[in-house]
């Protein structure tokens, strides 16, 4: 079951807001589950790219830019590179991490709004528009603020209510007023140009029906959306921030941020591989194609990401869209305005990038079910299953050669029962772990680690080699193979601590030199000698902990 490896496959992670600062939320269920999975692939030779982008365009990125006084493209570059720069602390890198708003995807976008143009998929159509004649400008989306007619609660974006969570449709808001000048808004008629979406109901049935990767609770619930109608979309925005409509007539409107967004994943894809024109097309049409979201965009993902490829033709459909729940915080629903949410900033000031990639991976199933973040929690599987289980394990092991052996392995005797058992067992950790990253099941495959490493310390328990003597440098032989068994198949979850482990083994390359099937055999020769032991985990204590609680308030 490794037939992934085989193929060539394209990453991506859904393209966060140049807006706001990365948080727990979009690590668990965006950036950090397909970053396993491409290390996993590298590691088993395949070729993969990933790749990833700021989302830059739109109404709230120009509103934040001009309350800054910023120029909107200098204020996404200084977004785009505090992303970098946390997902780079975090361990995730991207081949390419680039900008919705670069000249290729500007480019491509617009060449796929005229051939959906030439195809017949968009239209014309007169549409009520706030107006501020003050400013003289169009006022979509957040440029008009007011009262939620749902709630009553004041001072509300017109196109949602944070407070009970209702979408508004326009015109809906009570005494509007625009978000610039805070007068009253009148309306005004504007031509706008709409995406067909309802012409590719039929097609989108069948490709739901006959992808078989598609996760099948996903695929239901869109079902559902079709067998209710698709209504045709609005892709016009009367502002100057997005990708300019390719039309004589069409000038000063752009298009809405969710046409131009995921055609970004093809430009940065393509853009990472070198390949353009004819070719770039052949390189995306013969990988396998998975876009990682979370499940707030199941729509745009799995509606007009698919008609937009359908209707242009020339580009294939994902293979997969493994899509992810919520992230809640103490069973609540992350909220900036509420001020309960974490950054992967302020997480990092506290604890080692890994703690949060394990945590995180180990609460997040390959549903849409939400998981649900707790400190306490957390602590406790830092402090039981990675300290105490693989800390002590390395740890152990690595100091009795240091202290036994001058820091050198010694030469392992005849393997007794114990060790093609637990040799046995190291192959199928291999196997069976890599099968189901390949699943996408990544919490069961750390699981499946774990498991692993109880074995390690069980063999190192059972074979006592600080009495046992005489079998002593088989088991000290065969326990430091063990760690660097352990090493490998931490990679794709803990690159930190995979690495750590690696050089206290003493090796001077990197674990990913190696390979993973090479994982399954003795690797550490006798005669090496090793690197210093350090506990590669850290016990916490209530203070670390605490120390976060308090910043939530
Ligand atoms: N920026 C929404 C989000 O951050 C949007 C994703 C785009 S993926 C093409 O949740
Ligand atoms: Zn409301």
């Amino acid at each position: 079951m490794d037939e992934l490896s085989k193929e060539r496959v394209v990453i991506t992670a859904a393209l966060p807001y140049a807006y706001d600062d990365l948080h727990l939320g979009h690590i668990a269920s965006t950036h950090l589950p397909p970053d396993i999975l491409y290390r996993y692939l590298k590691l088993k030779g395949a070729e993969v790219i990933q790749v990833c982008a700021s989302d830059d365009f739109g109404t709230p990125i120009l509103i934040a830019a001009e309350k800054q006084g910023k120029d909107p493209r200098e204020y996404v570059a200084t977004w785009n590179a505090r992303f970098k720069e946390d997902l780079g602390r975090l361990g995730i890198v991207y081949d390419l991490f680039d900008s919705t708003s670069s000249k290729e995807n500007v480019e491509l976008v617009q060449s796929f709004f005229t051939k959906l143009n030439e195809n017949g998929y968009i239209f014309v159509s007169e549409v009520d528009q706030f107006y501020c004649e003050n400013d003289r400008k169009f006022l979509p989306d957040r440029y008009v603020k007011g009262t939620c007619p749902h709630c009553g609660t004041e001072e509300q974006y017109s196109d949602g209510c944070e407070n009970c969570g209702r979408t508004l449709q326009h015109g809906e808001i009570l005494s509007p007023h625009c978000s610039i000048c805070g007068r009253p808004p009148v309306m005004r008629k504007s031509t706008h140009y709409f995406f067909r979406l309802s012409a590719f109901s039929k097609q989108l049935e069948e490709w739901l029906r006959s992808n078989q990767g598609l996760q099948s609770d996903a695929k239901n619930y869109v079902l559902n959306w079709i067998k209710d109608g698709l209504q045709d979309w609005d892709i016009t925005r009367d502002i100057s921030w997005g990708v300019p409509i390719p039309l004589r007539e069409a000038e000063g409107k752009v298009l809405y941020g969710w046409f131009d967004n995921h055609l970004c994943y093809i430009t940065t894809a393509l853009k990472a591989a070198g390949k353009t024109g004819e070719e770039g097309k052949k390189y995306w049409n013969e990988s396998k194609v998975y876009h990682f979201i979370g499940k707030d965009i199941v729509y745009h993902h799995y509606l007009f990401l698919p008609s937009m490829r359908i209707g242009e033709g020339e580009y294939k459909l994902p293979d997969l869209i493994p899509t992810r729940g919520h992230l809640l915080l103490l069973g609540k629903k992350l909220s900036r305005s509420k001020k309960w949410m974490i950054t992967v900033r302020e997480f990092l000031e506290h604890f080692p990038p890994d703690y949060l990639r394990f945590y995180l991976t180990r609460i997040v199933p390959y549903t849409q079910a939400d998981a649900n973040f707790d400190l306490k929690e957390f602590g406790e599987k830092i402090n039981n299953e990675l300290v105490a289980n693989i800390g002590n394990f390395a740890y152990r092991a690595l100091v009795f050669v240091k202290n036994k052996h001058g820091g050198v392995v010694p030469q392992a005797g005849k393997p007794g029962k114990e060790e093609e058992d637990v040799l046995e067992e190291l192959s199928r950790a291999v196997a069976e772990t890599g099968a189901l990253i390949e699943e996408g099941h990544y919490d069961r495959a750390l699981r499946r680690v774990l498991d692993f490493s109880a074995k390690c310390n069980q063999y190192f328990q059972h074979k006592a080699p600080w009495e046992n003597l005489q079998e002593e440098p088989t088991t000290t032989n065969y326990a430091c193979n063990l760690v660097a068994g352990l090493a490998t198949l931490l990679n794709p979850f803990l690159p930190f601590s995979s690495a750590e482990l690696w050089r206290q083994l003493g090796f001077e390359g990197a674990v990913e030199d190696r390979g993973w099937d090479s994982a399954s055999g003795l690797r550490v020769e006798s005669g090496r000698k090793i690197g210093e032991p350090k506990p590669v985990f850290r016990k916490l204590e209530e203070k670390d902990l605490s120390s976060v609680s308090v910043q939530l308030g």
